[in-house]
């Protein structure tokens, strides 16, 4: 069944680095999310432990922590119907063998440990790295789309 729900996205430092901020954005908009949040922010190795803490132990932990924490990323929520798994399927599959033509990653990453972009794996972990990312809160307002509509 399908349902409104929210999706943290982030781009990656390579992300940024490369100069894909606004097509990534343009991407969920045009598809028809709702962005309610967006951050650009240089966090500390200590942060991203913690937002990848079910990777811990993997042998790539190390070098991911530090390249997360290279440089800034775009931490972005996007609102709207499946955001989760849609936004998966926007960002592609981990592994660049596997990431099909047409999404960000099989369109522009050819290394898994620089591959882009962040999307939430379920709606559990959206609801926890929203609430890590946006401590602050996120803005509540109707888009010009919605309200036209009613
Ligand atoms: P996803 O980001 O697609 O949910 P995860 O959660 O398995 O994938 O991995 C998180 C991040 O860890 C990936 N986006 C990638 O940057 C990095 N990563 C995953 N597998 C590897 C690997 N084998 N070598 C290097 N980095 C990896």
């Amino acid at each position: 069944m399908s349902k409104q729900e929210r999706s943290f996205i982030m781009i990656k430092p390579d992300g940024v680095q490369r100069g894909l901020v606004g097509e990534i954005i343009a991407r969920f908009e045009k598809r028809g999310f709702k962005l309610v949040a967006l951050k650009m922010i240089h966090e500390s190795p200590e942060f991203l432990e913690k937002h990848y803490a079910d990777l811990k132990g993997k042998p790539f932990f190390p070098g991911l922590v530090k390249y997360m924490s290279a440089g800034p990323v775009v931490a972005m929520v996007w609102e709207g119907r499946d955001a989760v798994k849609t936004g998966r399927v926007m960002l592609g599959a981990t592994k660049p063998l596997e990431s099909a033509p047409g999404t960000i990653r099989g369109d522009y990453a050819i290394d898994v440990g620089r591959n882009i972009c962040h999307g939430s794996d379920s709606v559990e972990s959206a609801e926890k790295e929203i609430k890590l990312w946006f401590p602050e809160g996120i803005i509540q307002y109707t888009s010009v789309v919605e309200s036209q509509v009613f």
